[in-house]
């Protein structure tokens, strides 16, 4: 029997720990023999959904204007969407796609799981929220974002100047919890994975 392909959609606040967690996932998976793939914010946001520098020479301004994309209301819509879609043609494909973005709107996510599991894939969207507070994550800023966002140096900055909606009841909850590791919690989620019957 060949592999089964499932969406994990990670979804959380900005410096929550998605990315981390999920290149520990996707380390331990490869490790089982898995055939997995991992999309984050680092690799869509500059390929997938970049203001794409080359085409945008060639055509001008109006190119990044109509399919770059920031980080306004409609424009996070259609970055889920556009990676939603991805994650379907991976699923079908049989791999396992580890997506792990802010997706701070509930509507969005529920979008993505349709999209999944009408296409006959009941149970294979699996929506694990990293639930780091807000204060942890602020005071980690890798990147300096908070601390800008703050000034009013960043516009929409989810947290901070744009909503995050909590998923009401995601198939895997981490909660923080202080000295637990990235491979703590990709071993959960792997747990979670078994018990599911998607591994
Ligand atoms: C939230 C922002 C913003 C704003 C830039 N709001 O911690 P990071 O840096 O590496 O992850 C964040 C990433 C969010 O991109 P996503 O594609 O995941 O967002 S969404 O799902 O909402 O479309 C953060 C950085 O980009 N970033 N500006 N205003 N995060």
């Amino acid at each position: 029997l060949g592999q089964r392909g499932v969406v994990v959609w990670f979804t959380g606040l900005s410096g929550c720990g998605k990315s981390t967690i999920a290149n520990e996932l996707d380390r331990l998976l490869i490790d089982r023999g898995a055939t997995c793939t991992l999309l984050d914010g680092d690799n869509v946001r500059h390929g997938l959904c970049a203001p794409p520098s080359v085409l945008q020479e060639e055509h001008g301004e109006e190119f990044a204007g109509r399919f770059g994309l920031g980080f306004g209301p409609i424009d996070r819509e259609e970055n889920i969407r556009r990676i939603g879609a991805v994650t379907e043609l991976f699923a079908s494909a049989g791999v396992i796609v580890l997506a792990a973005f802010v997706s701070p709107y509930q509507r969005d996510r529920d979008r993505v799981r349709k999209t999944i599991e009408s296409s006959g894939r009941a149970g294979d969207f699996l929506e694990v929220f990293v639930d780091t507070p807000l204060e942890i994550c602020k005071q980690r800023d890798p990147k300096g974002l908070y601390q800008k966002a703050i000034a009013g140096e960043i516009k929409n900055f989810t947290g901070i100047s744009d909503p995050y909606d909590a998923p009401p009841s995601p198939e895997i909850h981490l909660k923080w919890r202080k000295g637990q590791t990235p491979h703590d919690q990709a071993t959960e989620i792997i747990r979670e994975m078994e018990k599911r019957g998607v591994l």
